[in-house]
């Protein structure tokens, strides 16, 4: 298996982090973004929305951390990170949205622009991002995993990655008691790997 990888993307740290977590090895492969390789027909071979994360497992290439982590989940893992039943299939779904929506145009968006210093609108991405911890606090007010199963789910490992690295993009998750616990939670389970540092 190889993961076409950038070391401080969040969307990769979604997969290194969840095939640390069950235990499954793959190749990094590093993409020079800064290159512009992402964008050159080698890798839209594999990925041809031009994005990283990608994977390559025997004849399957798949793009999308959201979309590789439901595959990881259900060719290799304990059932209980993506379980089939209907309602916790529809929480899950509902996760995995919020992070490409609110926590990809929010979270992530401020570390875009703060840390790696590209052009757009903080404010109005760390409003986005305050919105989305407002929201993750109040379900884990009631709920010790987000699709409210008695254990961790892709869905927490889809949100978690921007969540820890808010502070990044100006944020301050520590004013959210419930998603600290959260973190806590998640760093705590057994193979969890952190992100490299900046
Ligand atoms: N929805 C995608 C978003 C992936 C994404 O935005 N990847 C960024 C790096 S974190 C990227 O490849 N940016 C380069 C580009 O979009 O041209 C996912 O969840 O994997």
């Amino acid at each position: 298996m190889k993961l076409h990888d950038v070391a401080l993307s969040g969307n990769c740290y979604k997969v290194r982090l969840f095939l640390g977590l069950i235990g499954q090895k793959a190749e990094l492969v590093p993409v020079d973004l800064m290159g512009g390789a992402h964008k050159r027909p080698a890798f839209l071979a594999i990925n041809p929305r031009g994005q990283v994360p990608a994977l390559e497992d025997g004849e399957l290439r798949l793009g999308d951390s959201h979309a590789i982590l439901v595959y990881l989940a259900l060719r290799y893992a304990e059932p209980h990170w993506n379980p089939q039943d209907a309602v916790t299939q529809g929480r899950i779904a509902n996760w995995l949205s919020f992070s490409a929506n609110e926590v990809q145009h929010g979270l992530a968006q401020t570390r875009v622009i703060q840390l790696f210093k590209r052009p757009g609108d903080l404010p109005a991405a760390q409003a986005k991002g305050r919105h989305a911890l407002e929201l993750l606090d109040a379900t884990l007010a009631d709920h010790r995993w987000l699709a409210q199963t008695d254990e961790p789910s892709i869905a927490d490992i889809a949100v978690y990655p921007y969540v820890a690295l808010a502070s990044e993009g100006g944020l301050e998750p520590s004013g959210y008691p419930y998603v600290q616990d959260w973190l806590g939670r998640i760093r705590a389970l057994p193979g969890y790997i952190a992100q490299p540092a900046f």
